[in-house]
């Protein structure tokens, strides 16, 4: 009896192993192969230039305003800005920063850039300047913001101008407490991908 249980698993090992036998056969295979793959970032070059085409990364003064006087026809500057970079901007940015200045008999009410009277305009689009210093007036300290600044338009194409274009005037209300005083201040523009 016992002999006969060992004969029959006997038997079943050997028709198991017949099987398996029975499933082992070879796959053709074959690859092709593309080489030399490269992963780099892209590059984003904002120019400044006061003609076209915009090439430098920054450049001196486009204001030198003196003598101004409140109320006076607005002194304009033209700037070029483009995007020399190989990948698409979106979102331009404008802002002052480096705030400085004179206060001739220091006794000014309020600070000069808050009396300079400014607009924008980007590709011969006005741009809103929020009146941030709460004055009724859009002037320079409305410019004086954190980060990129304000929002001027879009610049979504590479190696084409755009035409920023910034007039300032003195404030019409602005009293004889400024009189020979001065404000220096940089302009930034600034170019994001989001
Ligand atoms: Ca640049
Ligand atoms: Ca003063
Ligand atoms: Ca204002």
């Amino acid at each position: 009896m016992i002999n006969r249980k060992i004969a029959l698993s006997s038997m079943s090992i050997f028709a198991s192993l017949a099987l398996m036998g029975g499933a082992t056969f070879a796959f053709f295979s074959d690859s092709a192969t593309s080489t030399g793959n490269s992963f780099a970032a892209g590059s984003f070059d904002l120019k400044i230039g006061t003609s076209a085409p915009a090439a430098s990364d920054s450049i001196g003064a486009v204001f030198a305003s003196a003598n101004m006087i409140p109320g006076a026809t607005p002194e304009t500057a033209t700037i070029f800005l483009r995007n020399t970079g190989t990948v698409a901007g979106n979102k331009a940015y404008l802002k002052i920063e480096n705030v400085g200045g004179i206060d001739n008999n220091a006794n000014q009410p309020t600070p000069m850039t808050r009396q300079v009277d400014i607009t924008v305009s980007l590709d011969g689009t006005p741009v809103l300047i929020p009146d941030t210093n709460g004055n009724a007036r859009q002037d320079l300290e409305d410019l004086q913001l954190s980060g990129n600044g304000l929002q001027i338009g879009t610049i979504t194409d590479t190696g084409v101008d755009h035409t920023l274009v910034v007039t300032a005037g003195l404030n019409s209300g602005a009293g004889n407490e400024y009189q020979g005083d001065s404000v220096t201040a940089d302009l930034r523009a600034t170019l994001t991908q989001d």
